[in-house]
């Protein structure tokens, strides 16, 4: 099972993805992601299950219109492991070229 990362290493690695911030008041890290409308919000979060089903390492989110608010836990170690990490870059490749 992958091994909680200390507060350090958490803090660096979020410093390597643009956008991603501690959730208050729980061990996760989270963004909103704002999209021009809710066909490229859609199109974001299909891709986005898709690599997250094919990592077995899913995302909480929340869709309303264009604006998709995801956080990211390992459920399994009781909070933010490297497997959150390399969902949350994935996700932010996947944004880019959502959008263009
Ligand atoms: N996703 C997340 N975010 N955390 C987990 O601990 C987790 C998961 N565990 N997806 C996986 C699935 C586990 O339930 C299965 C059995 O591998």
């Amino acid at each position: 099972m992958a091994e909680r990362l200390s507060a350090d290493a958490r803090k660096q690695a979020l410093g390597g993805i643009t956008g991603w911030t501690e959730v208050q008041g729980r061990d996760a890290i989270g963004k909103t992601f704002v999209f021009k409308d809710f066909n490229e919000a859609f199109g974001f979060m299909t891709r986005a299950a898709l690599v997250a089903e094919k990592m077995d390492h899913h995302p909480e989110w929340r869709n309303v219109y264009k604006t998709v608010e995801v956080v990211l836990s390992t459920h399994d170690a009781g909070g933010v492991t490297q497997r959150d990490i390399a969902l949350a870059t994935a996700m932010n490749a996947i944004a880019k070229l959502t959008s263009g």
